[in-house]
């Protein structure tokens, strides 16, 4: 049956009479369908990858694709008239996850089920996910972020679970996304929610009723840690969610044959970050539950566990309060005081305990006693977790500790998010690349061929076209496509120093004030949400936005420099700006950004990388050499010693700098402050005159000087060209096939 054929089936008319969402809906189906018939992996031994986020993204067209039957689709549709993009409009992006983290998780589903590999995600299905950002009068406001409609991904399955809480029980319910691999097989997605969840709950904005535990579990995502409120209901999110995980893994086991003393020859359980924790002790007590001694149980469970660590931000690492322990999960208590005086028994150092002497439950700590292996996602960052922030745990353990550089997948980041480029790498290499992406290399080949480069730029131009239209038609935005497009799209954090990139936009603001143009003009590109709670990044939104408003309508300047922030950054705006991008912006503070992910899908759309030597950078630059990569900025050990030494005074660089003076002192001039609200601005501009924690002030001439130099380098058509063609040749090593495959070998350990 071909689509249209279904689509007749379904609703009695062929697509040229069906409105869009009647496509859409027809299309789910088929989709849904046919991923029923491809088999999910079985054996023994199978992972289960918990997280509290799985940034999934768009499925309709990502699913067709990896079922081979995205061009059947888009050719009965164009013969109807009809675009696939239309179709796509219709589908709700679910919000479930924050960020990197999230959105690591769901490439490492596409893969497991593109290797072939016995495992499956389980995570929480948050209603309104990660609130839906919008802009008003230059503030960040937040709204709740619906993604649950009739026509939905998800399948309600039959199983559940009564939950109990201290002095509350839920019943739960778990809901299934089929994860469709590049052909290959398909793996769940577990989501598990709470039958009382109440939407009505929710007041103005993204307010909503704390205290009301069994209606509000599942309603919204956390929006990061810098979010102080609600930290008690996180702690009841994460114990509904590793609690139903736990269950579900032991009846899994149970009926493949297990009689759970042998647990680690049927289950492994990644725990992404420290967020599902809890599955340890929870596991351990279900395991006594079931006849166990506490020895017995710990020395299974045990063996059954891995932790992977995203962060070296102390402040991100989690410590719940014992109290909060005592009222959402007092059945956990008993165990966490026993792994813990295990662990004081055995090695007597406060330094490696589980309960601090703030009596704080420091997560990390359990995770890494008690489980089998610790990674960090990128060679840098695991070489920090050694030799500083975990040091102590790795000397106790040191066969632990390993590294699981980053990876994305490329049938989203490049088959799907720009089918012109994949289309151009078939036509020189063949198609071997979609399944091995190493066979990139062989783009090598064509660094000396003009054609080839001229295609290559052409087809950037294209995607630059491109975005400009959509960006017009979504967001009344107007830009130039002949303009460089330079982009920094991630969270806003202050360690990834949207600020300092802010700051280098009002230095050329006053370069191109005082006669001094640039060579072609530039398009500097933002996309960020800011948690709700966390206030200098609100700030700095504001100031992004004030500078937007201002620069583009100065008649003097917005001819050469246009600053663009997109409204509600999200994966499918990430999936439009990552093939239109020139330059990538990877410029946290060395040493802070644990990877990076969004570097290795600019690098793999033919993006330079202005970065500093940080988290994958690192290994970017490595393999595609110093001629194509532009670094800037102090060492991670430089400023590691900077903040060992704690001698650093902001303002003593403010003062020596005039540019740089003259940049932050118009935070707060009068031409801003007119268009912004006085007390953000100011507030932003003492944060940075008087702390800048993350220390933009020592990087900012290196930063001005290394981009004005990037800009230089985009002039000669043909040598960026080359730099374009190489980052795409060597980004092979970021295929999250490689990084699953060696999470397999490694850790996981499942057959193939
Ligand atoms: C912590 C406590 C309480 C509530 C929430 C949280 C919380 C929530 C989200 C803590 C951290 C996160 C997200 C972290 C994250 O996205 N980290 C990123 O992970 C990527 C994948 O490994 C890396 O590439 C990035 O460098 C890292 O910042």
């Amino acid at each position: 049956m071909t689509p249209n054929e279904y689509v007749k089936k379904r609703f009695g008319r062929f697509m040229d009479e069906c409105t869009n969402e009647e496509i859409y809906t027809a299309l789910l189906e088929y989709v849904k369908e046919k991923a029923e018939e491809k088999e999910s992996s079985q054996g023994k031994k199978k992972l289960y990858y918990i997280s509290a986020e799985f940034l999934i993204g768009k499925l309709l067209s990502n699913n067709l694709i990896n079922l081979g039957l995205y061009d059947e689709v888009k050719t009965d549709l164009e013969k109807c008239g009809k675009s696939i993009a239309q179709i796509e409009e219709i589908e709700q992006e679910p919000s479930l996850g924050n960020g990197g983290l999230g959105r690591l998780a769901a490439c490492f589903l596409d893969s497991i089920a593109t290797l072939g590999l016995n495992g499956d995600g389980v995570g929480l299905n948050y209603h309104l996910g990660l609130f839906r950002q919008v802009f008003e009068n230059n503030l960040q406001k937040e709204l709740p972020n619906p993604w649950i409609t009739p026509q939905s991904w998800l399948t309600k399955t039959d199983r559940t679970y009564r939950i109990h809480f201290g002095g509350f029980a839920v019943q739960s319910r778990m809901y299934d996304i089929d994860v469709v691999g590049y052909e290959n097989r398909t793996t769940k997605l577990h989501l598990f929610d709470v039958e009382s969840v109440d939407e009505s709950l929710v007041g103005e904005g993204i307010d909503f009723d704390k205290t009301q535990f069994a209606k509000n579990l599942t309603l919204f995502l956390y929006p990061d840690d810098s979010d102080e409120n609600g930290r008690l209901l996180r702690v009841y999110q994460q114990y509904f969610m590793v609690s139903n995980a736990a269950r579900l893994i032991l009846e899994e086991c149970t009926e493949k044959g297990s009689n759970l003393y042998d647990l680690p020859e049927y289950a492994v359980i990644q725990i992404n970050d420290t967020h599902p924790t809890m599955v340890i002790p929870e596991l351990i007590r279900l395991l006594m539950e079931r006849g166990m001694t506490m020895d017995e149980a710990i020395d299974v469970v045990s063996k059954t566990c891995a932790y992977t660590n995203h962060t070296i931000l102390a402040e991100a690492l989690e410590k719940w309060p014992m109290h909060y322990m005592q009222q959402a999960v007092p059945h956990l208590v008993p165990i966490i005081y026993e792994l813990n005086n295990r662990v004081n028994k055995k090695y007597n150092d406060p330094s490696v305990a589980i309960i601090n002497n703030d009596r704080c439950v420091c997560m990390a700590h359990i995770d890494i006693h008690y489980g089998i292996s610790v990674n960090g996602v990128a060679a840098l960052h695991t070489e920090i977790l050694k030799d500083a922030e975990l040091n102590h745990f790795y000397k106790l353990y040191p066969e632990k500790f390993n590294n699981k550089t980053n990876g994305i997948t490329f049938r989203r980041w490049l088959l799907y998010c720009n089918p012109q480029l994949s289309k151009f790498i078939e036509e020189l290499i063949g198609s071997g690349f979609k399944k091995d992406a190493m066979e990139l290399e062989k783009l090598a080949d064509f660094v000396d061929d003009d054609t080839v480069l001229e295609k290559l730029l052409a087809i950037k131009d294209a995607r630059k076209v491109a975005l400009r239209d959509y960006l017009k038609h979504t967001q009344g935005i107007d830009i130039q496509a002949d303009s460089i497009f330079d982009i920094q799209i991630k969270r806003l954090h202050e360690y990834k120093r949207q600020q300092m990139n802010a700051l280098y936009v009002i230095h050329k603001y006053f370069e191109i004030k005082s006669g001094k143009l640039p060579v072609r003009p530039i398009t500097v590109f933002f996309g960020a949400k800011a948690a709700p709670a966390y206030i200098i990044a609100k700030d700095i939104i504001h100031l992004i936005l004030c500078l937007s408003q201002l620069i583009n309508n100065d008649p003097q300047v917005s001819p050469y420099l246009k600053v663009v922030m997109v409204e509600n950054y999200n994966v499918t705006l990430a999936e439009k700006l990552i093939p239109a991008c020139d330059v990538s912006e990877q410029i946290s503070l060395a040493s802070k950004e644990a990877s990076g992910t969004s570097n290795m899908k600019f690098m793999l759309n033919g993006a330079v990388t202005l970065g500093t030597n940080d988290g994958a950078n690192v290994e970017i630059a490595e393999l595609v050499g110093a001629d194509n990569i532009f670094t800037f900025g102090e060492s991670s050990q430089e400023v590691i010693d900077r903040y060992k030494r704690a001698d650093y005074v902001s303002k003593d660089y403010y003062e020596k700098d005039e540019d740089l003076k003259k940049a932050v002192d118009f935070i707060i001039s009068d031409d801003i402050m007119k268009l912004g609200c006085k007390e953000n601005l100011e507030r932003l501009y003492n944060e940075l005159l008087n702390k800048d924690w993350f220390m933009t002030f020592p990087d900012f001439q290196d930063y001005v000087k290394t981009k004005d130099e990037i800009f230089a380098a985009y002039e000669d058509r043909k040598a960026w060209a080359k730099k374009m063609l190489i980052n795409i040749s060597k980004a092979g090593f970021f295929s999250s096939d490689r990084t699953i495959e060696q999470y397999n070998d490694e850790i996981w350990k499942l057959e193939k």
